[in-house]
């Protein structure tokens, strides 16, 4: 059993106390390895250790910095295949999928924010009016100085464990922020080889600190800690109010990346095969589990019943199977728990008179391979004539399960789409260039894709309105919220 370790003042040991946790494969329901079962001493020992490098690494020129997180996106790289079979492992995903994304991605946040330090601009406003006797001119220069808060707290999900990590991790570190990481306990793996890779990048003992345990016994600590100024959260919805409200008396800085119920709108003039093709992408990749991935299937009447019947061919063609496999294009879900959640969210569905096209159970044990027979598979699911306002309908499921729903017209679209709690990301397809725009501008999201989904750019504010967040990641956005501005202004 390998024995993943925390990682704090630049070393690799157990939990103080010595408790561990099993992590299992998803794919097999097998413990393959163990975690530490941290809790407060850990935590505590990590934030001391991150605040005694604070002062060295928030002056060490950026130029420095960079180099070093450059050096960790180089690491990444030459471990692609080790990271890429771990994240597999740890996650159920599809191996090709880990290689294509999850770990260079994780390597361009790195490449990105480590680059990004070098290029920010301070802003400077030159005051010119009036002494208060209305007449002697007065001239004052004002500069606004931004510097790193401290330690930072970065806790992370275990949909897309190092590429959801290391795009926290990057920016709090390029701007000269020291952290304590607390990953999913469900997905150590990846978090723990990344430790590894900044001991040999030559990362100084005590920037990055990663700590293992559950939400309550290692997370909540991280959060209350009176020396961690600003946490990073990516996660659920509730868990998100639950360390709202923790923080919140402290008055720390909170970025929170929630929960969706993500709409994909399909208008009759759309160019349909790529709006299928990409559909089914976007229902279905990571076997659902992305917070940007299009749960709700929203089609123009006049396409409606031709789109639900191609898309549901398309979906029971999908292959199910062991993510090592190359030609596997759904893996297992997460967790036995997250396998039971999907499955009973399902189950509700038809009590409330779904009608299922296609899966909607799990994967009967003689259609898995030998190695698989216990994982936690998921038939990828296509539900339609649900009411809009019904619970599965309103709620995240966050698996292998998408509503399709006819609508009349621009209005009702709009209406449908926004009839959550949540507004994270909205796909529209269109190719009228004016409906595009219109519709966008009305759709409660905080990203919306059209003709496209999961295009993304590094430098554009990434999040979600309503219950899927506060604030936002990526580029500038990063940046501001990993440092603290100062007005200086100075009478001339
Ligand atoms: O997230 P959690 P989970 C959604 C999805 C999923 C649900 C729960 O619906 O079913 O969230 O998933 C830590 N104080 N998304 O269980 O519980 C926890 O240890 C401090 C959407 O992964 O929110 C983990 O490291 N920390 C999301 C992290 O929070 C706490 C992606 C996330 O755990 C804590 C994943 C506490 N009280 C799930 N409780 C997205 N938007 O991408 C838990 N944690």
């Amino acid at each position: 059993m390998r024995q993943i370790l925390n990682y704090i003042d630049g070393r690799l040991i157990p939990a103080a106390k010595g408790r561990v946790l099993d992590n299992v494969e998803p794919a097999t329901g097998l413990a393959f390895s163990t975690l530490p079962n941290s809790d407060a001493d850990d935590v505590n020992a990590a934030v001391a250790s991150a605040q005694r490098a604070f002062p060295a690494w928030s002056n060490t020129p950026p130029a420095e910095r960079s180099r070093i997180l450059l050096r960790i996106a180089d690491l990444i790289d030459a471990n692609l295949d080790a990271l890429a079979l771990a994240e597999s492992t740890d996650t159920g995903k599809p191996l090709s999928l880990a290689r294509e994304v999850d770990i260079p991605r994780s390597a361009s946040n790195f490449r990105f924010f480590a680059t990004a330090i070098l290029h920010t601009e301070s802003a400077m406003h030159e005051t010119r009016d009036l002494e208060p006797d209305g007449t002697t001119p007065r001239r004052a220069i004002n500069y606004t100085l931004r510097s790193p808060r401290g330690v930072a707290g970065l806790i992370s999900p275990w949909n897309l464990p190092l590429y959801l990590l290391s795009w926290k991790i990057a920016p709090a570190l390029s701007t000269g922020n020291t952290a304590v990481a607390k990953p999913s306990e469900i997905t150590p793996l990846t978090a723990f080889m990344l430790s590894e890779l900044c001991i040999k990048a030559g990362l100084p003992a005590g920037v990055l600190n990663i700590i293992h345990g559950t939400g309550p016994g290692a997370g909540q600590p991280l959060v209350t800690h009176p020396h961690v100024p600003a946490i990073s959260f990516t996660g659920g919805t509730s868990t998100g109010a639950t360390l709202s409200a923790a923080a919140a008396p402290m008055f720390k800085r909170l970025s929170l990346e929630l929960g969706g119920k993500n709409p994909t709108i399909i208008f009759d003039d759309a160019d349909i095969e790529q709006a299928l093709a990409t559909t089914l992408n976007s229902s279905f990749r990571n076997q659902g589990q992305i917070c940007l991935c299009a749960s709700r299937v929203l089609v123009h009447r006049p396409i409606y019943a031709k789109f639900l019947e191609r898309l549901t061919a398309a979906t029971k063609a999908l292959r199910i199977g062991d993510p090592f496999e190359p030609a596997t294009q759904q893996g297992s879900l997460n967790s036995a728990a997250h396998l039971t959640k999907v499955a009973a969210a399902v189950d509700t569905a038809r009590s409330l008179g779904a009608q299922v096209l296609c899966g909607g159970r799990k994967v009967p044990k003689d259609h898995l391979p030998p190695r698989c027979k216990e994982g936690f598979f998921y038939e990828p699911t296509i539900l339609a004539g649900l009411d809009p306002a019904c619970t599965t309908e309103q709620e995240e499921i966050f698996g292998p399960v998408v509503s399709v729903t006819p609508f009349d017209d621009e209005a009702h679209a709009i209406r449908l789409a926004n009839g959550t709690r949540y507004g994270l990301a909205t796909t529209l397809w269109t190719t009228n260039l004016s409906r595009a725009h219109r519709v966008a501008q009305q759709l409660e999201a905080g990203i919306v894709w059209i003709n496209c989904w999961m295009l993304r750019d590094l430098r554009t504010p990434f999040g979600g309105v309503k219950h899927s967040g506060v604030g936002r990641e990526g580029g500038q956005e990063a940046l501001r919220f990993f440092t603290e501005p100062k007005n200086v202004c100075i009478r001339v």
